[in-house]
């Protein structure tokens, strides 16, 4: 299987995020990226090779302009502020509510305003480097994508930073540009036709289900923790299908903590069932490795094994499939796991 990589994403190294109101460091680090990296490296059924550049486009159809022009400037206006912290964390959220029933003028022009009008939890700082890696992360992606529209079954981009949590105008929750997002809508416009994306990392995408939400070309079916224990906490019910033309086409699987391979896999089928539904369009897929029984951060019990039959399943759809890095933060298995997922998938194509 072909594999798209990229060292750009040493250069998002974020120090702390907020837990319990401490500052603890980050979970997600370079060095699960790297981890991924020589898992691959050392198994011959893998070729790597460079991403090719795509340009801003493919990001500013899917997000606020706005929003990306603020993750460019964002590090060098901290420090013409005067700024001195090495990293940059929002302590005030724009809220909808705190301009309920007023006119929303402007955003401010502080370093402090503008984080937190587009940064929405406090575990993802910006650092000097986080828009070039944000940037290659996304030409990772749509390089992995060419990949298979040039007539591969398979490709796996091994993005960092990840992308899922990011929405048309909001980022959060380790991501900054929505990888899948940005694939997933720049191959409905090269085919004219639908595609389908499934999202397997333990948190749910709120990003990518509400870039798609109203969109019927678009099917969006995600596995992870319930919404009433589990980060991002505001999204991710049973009840949220989509909406207008888009009715139908979110699909959410909220799972049970201890969550087992075999009560996984029963969840498993019912999204494979959608997605299989949706027709013979191409597939992405979210792929993370954080519901693995030892993350640090998450409370599903999957063995590695279980992701061998998890891409099985997957590559015996028989669709093209784009496979794009999520999560995973157990960083002594996080390769081995990935790997494994990935020789299930190719085994069944
Ligand atoms: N104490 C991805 O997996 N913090 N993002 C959770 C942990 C944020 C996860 C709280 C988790 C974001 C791509
Ligand atoms: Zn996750």
């Amino acid at each position: 299987m072909r594999v798209v990589s990229s060292a750009e994403h040493l250069r998002h190294r974020p120090l702390h995020e907020y837990a319990d109101g401490q500052a603890i460091a980050c979970f997600e680090t370079p060095e699960r990226a790297e981890a991924i990296r020589q898992a691959l490296e050392r198994d011959s059924a893998f070729a790597f090779e460079p991403p090719t550049e795509h340009g801003l486009e493919p990001i500013t159809a899917v997000h606020d302009h706005a929003m990306v022009d603020y993750l460019a400037t964002a590090w060098a206006g901290w420090e013409a502020a005067g700024e001195t912290a090495p990293e940059i964390l929002p302590d005030t959220f724009a809220l909808p509510a705190y301009h309920e029933g007023m006119e929303r003028p402007r955003t401010s022009g502080h370093p402090r305003g503008r984080v937190g009008t587009w940064v929405f939890d406090a575990t993802s700082p910006i650092v000097e480097g986080t828009y070039e890696a944000s940037r290659a992360a996304v030409d990772v992606a749509l390089t992995a994508a060419d990949l298979v529209l040039a007539g591969e079954r398979s490709a796996y981009g091994l993005c960092r930073p990840p992308g899922h949590h990011a929405a048309r105008s909001m980022m959060g929750g380790y991501c900054y540009f929505n990888n899948a997002a940005i694939v997933a809508d720049d191959l409905a416009r090269r085919t004219g036709g639908r595609v389908a994306i499934l999202d397997v990392d333990y948190h749910h995408g709120n990003g990518t289900q509400q870039i798609f939400y109203a969109r019927p070309e678009v099917l969006y079916v995600s596995l992870h923790g319930d919404p009433d224990r589990a980060y991002p906490y505001f999204s991710g019910f049973a009840e949220e299908r989509g909406a207008g033309a888009g009715a139908g086409t979110t699909l959410n699987l909220p799972l049970p903590a201890g969550c087992s391979d075999e009560e996984y896999l029963v969840h498993l089928d019912h999204a494979l069932e959608a997605v299989d539904a949706f027709g013979d369009a191409p597939l992405v897929v979210s792929l993370g490795v954080d519901t693995y029984g030892r993350d640090p951060i998450c409370d599903l019990a999957l063995t590695t094994g279980a992701y061998r039959e998890v891409g099985r399943r997957v590559g015996a759809l028989g669709r093209s499939t784009v496979v794009l890095q999520e999560g995973g933060y157990f960083i002594p298995a996080i390769g081995e796991n990935v790997r494994t997922w990935l020789t299930g998938l190719a085994e069944a194509q």
